[in-house]
Parts: C-alpha cells; sequence; structure tokens
C-alpha cells in the first residue's frame, strides 16, 4: 500500500508565498474600468495559461437527494420541497459507464457528487472503487461529498482522488444566511484535511444568493490568501431552484459577474477557473467575455448534478466559434 504523503506541512511552508491582499487592494481592481480590467486579467491569464485551451470536467450525481444539510440554493436538502426524488448510492459499474461516454464525448476530468453532509464510513470501499475506476480509464477523477475525516481523505487519496471539491459558497459573513446547519469554518476546516492528504482542491462559491460585491470579493480573497490556493476554482451563478429558499433571488448583473471572474484570474493566476453552474441562462457572448477574462474550463454535457447544462452540440458549436480547444491532460510519467 503505497504511503500518503501529508503535504501540508512542505507546501505550505516551501510554497512561495504570494503578498497577502486586502479586500481594500482587490476592491480597486475590481472597480477598474471594464476594458482596463479585463486586459489585466488577460494579461495574467496569458502568463500562466494556453489562452485558448479550456478544460472539460463532466459531472455525475452519484447520490441523489434527501440531503440533511440546510443550503438554501440546493434542490438536493430535505429542508427545500422541491420535489427530487432521493436515491441511494449508485453501483460502481453505472458509474464507470458513465465516465466512460464522458470520456468518449471528451471530457478529461470526471467529477463525482453525493448529496451528503458526509459520508459514512461504510460507503469509503465503494467510493474508492469509483475513483479507482475513473483512474483507469485514463481520467482525472474529481468528488464532492461534504465534510471530510482524515481518515476518509486518505483514503479516497490511497484510491489516486486527484481533486476534491468543496465549496466555500460565500463570503464568511453572508455564509450563515444561506446555511445554518454547518459553519463556513467547518468548510475551510475540511479544505485544510483535504490538502493535508495530498489531495488537489476544488473550492469556488455561487454568485446571484443576494450576496453584495463585497461579499463577493470577499469570497475570492479567503480563496486566495490560503496557504496555497485551491488549484480549481468553480464559479456558479445561481440556478434558481423552484421551491428552494433562493427561488426568487435577484440574477447577477452579467457585468459583475465577468468582473468576478477577472478578478478571481488575478488573485489565483495559476489556478484552473470554471464557469461553472448557470452557463444555460448565459449568452455566448457573456461566456465569451468569461473566457477572455480568464475562465479556463467548463462542465459540458448535458446535466449538472441535477439541472441542465447547455450540451455537446451547443459547446462545441461555442468553441468553434471562438476558436478554442479542449485542454489536454499533462502526460503522466
Ligand atoms: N454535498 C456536497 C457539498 O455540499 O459539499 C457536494 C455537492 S454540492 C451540490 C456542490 C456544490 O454545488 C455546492 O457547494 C454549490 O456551490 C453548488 N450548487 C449546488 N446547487 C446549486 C445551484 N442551484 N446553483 C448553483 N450552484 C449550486
Ligand atoms: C460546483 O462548484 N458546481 C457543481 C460541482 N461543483 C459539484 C455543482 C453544480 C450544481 C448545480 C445544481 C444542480 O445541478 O443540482
Ligand atoms: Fe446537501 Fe451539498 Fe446540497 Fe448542501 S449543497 S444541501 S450539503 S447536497
Amino acid at each position: 500500500m503505497p504511503e500518503i504523503v501529508r503535504n501540508t506541512d512542505f507546501e505550505a511552508r516551501h510554497a512561495p508565498r504570494k503578498p497577502t491582499k486586502t479586500l481594500d487592494d482587490a476592491k480597486i481592481i475590481y472597480n477598474l474600468p471594464f476594458n482596463d480590467l479585463l486586459f489585466r486579467a488577460q494579461t495574467v491569464h496569458r502568463a500562466n495559461f494556453d489562452p485558448n485551451a479550456v478544460q472539460m470536467s463532466r459531472l455525475l450525481s452519484i447520490k441523489t437527494g434527501g440531503c440533511a444539510e440546510d443550503c438554501g440554493y440546493c434542490s438536493q436538502s430535505a429542508h427545500n420541497p422541491t420535489g427530487l426524488k432521493a436515491s441511494k448510492l449508485m453501483e460502481v459499474e453505472r458509474v464507470l459507464a458513465e465516465a466512460r461516454k464522458a470520456r468518449n464525448a471528451g471530457a478529461t476530468r470526471y467529477c463525482m457528487g453525493a448529496a451528503w453532509r458526509s459520508p459514512k464510513d461504510r460507503d469509503l470501499d465503494t467510493l474508492t472503487a469509483m475513483v479507482e475506476g475513473v483512474k483507469a480509464l485514463g481520467m482525472e477523477s474529481c468528488m464532492t461529498l461534504g465534510m471530510l475525516s482524515a481518515t476518509q481523505a486518505d483514503r479516497l487519496a490511497e484510491a489516486g482522488l486527484d481533486y476534491y471539491n468543496h465549496n466555500i459558497d460565500t463570503s464568511e459573513r453572508f455564509y450563515s444566511e444561506i446555511i445554518t446547519t454547518r459553519s463556513f469554518e467547518d468548510r475551510l476546516d475540511t479544505l485544510e484535511t483535504v490538502r493535508a492528504a495530498g489531495i488537489k482542491v476544488c473550492a469556488g462559491g455561487i454568485l446571484g444568493m443576494g450576496e453584495t460585491v463585497d461579499d463577493r470579493i470577499s469570497m475570492l480573497l479567503t480563496l486566495a490568501n490560503l496557504p496555497v490556493a485551491p488549484e480549481s476554482v468553480p464559479i456558479n451563478q445561481l440556478i434558481a431552484i423552484p421551491g428552494s429558499k433562493l427561488e426568487h433571488a435577484a440574477p447577477v448583473d452579467p457585468i459583475d459577474f465577468i468582473r468576478t471572474i477577472a478578478l478571481a484570474r488575478i488573485l489565483m493566476p495559476t489556478s484552473h477557473l470554471r464557469l461553472s453552474a448557470g452557463r444555460t441562462e448565459m449568452s455566448d457572448e457573456m461566456q465569451a467575455l468569461c473566457f477572455f477574462a480568464g475562465a479556463n474550463s467548463i462542465f459540458v454535457g448535458d446535466t449538472l448534478l441535477t439541472t441542465d447544462n447547455p450540451g455537446e452540440d451547443h459547446d462545441t458549436a461555442l468553441f468553434r466559434r471562438l476558436g478554442l480547444s479542449p485542454m489536454q491532460l499533462e502526460p503522466t510519467l
């Protein structure tokens, strides 16, 4: 059995420390004239990535609905009367059959999500078999299962899990307006546990839940100022779910959304920035500006967890119009 390398101490001590940005610094950047902000974000983007390559992930809900947490935005919370039917953890073979289809359609990362506060230890054998199966298909693996204990994180790392998604969702100030069954601190603790297990971190949030612009900037600062910034940062636009607490939340101004992407790119120059949920509500022109502002990852396929996504035909046409191409996986040694 390979030894687990706990890399928190190592990374925290040896990663080049970037100067910590304050809310005031970040607000000045956010409020630059739009063209100046986008030029700056695109310059940072080009210095770190191929500007025309977009990472493609595919998402699957491996355990849907009936979740004990009260996240106000979520179709899967038992506290939100959304009418969603709950189901049990999927069988490994079914998950791998879906992963194979995703790989054949061009996705390089397979993300498996479960509607849990945290996994039960008895589910770990099934979860690790899923990770091993996805890896055997030559894809990167990602899971999002809620809060993890150190032992659970170590087991997933041992199975070869590449990424763990755990969003902070919003600012520390606004968090309790959206979720009361766990705290912002709980989220940060799990991120630390994941990092300590040597799994890459995927952490981001949602725009459009009634938060202020300062809340959005503060959320990005929390991520950027972690000892090591997340390798992957999903920025979701709220999908307003009928029956959820946030059903009637006011939509985000698209220019504010693009500014937030640009600021994320400037604050986290080397992170993959995912234009995540909400693309069905975005025009092609808005998505083009998000890519220009530094977004370089998307979910592909016609579903997310429980909601719709643009689908292959639309994205293929969009990529062709914009001259974008799928980002290839780095060859492993
Ligand atoms: N239960 C796990 C957890 O909460 O960490 C994993 C699954 S959860 C659905 C993953 C993330 O999806 C949430 O943290 C949230 O950021 C995002 N999400 C869920 N519902 C959403 C919605 N209606 N609109 C936009 N993003 C959403
Ligand atoms: C993330 O930030 N967005 C994804 C993934 N991580 C797990 C989830 C989006 C969910 C959108 C609502 C749904 O499909 O239920
Ligand atoms: Fe449960 Fe995750 Fe949805 Fe919250 S976001 S209700 S934890 S599935």
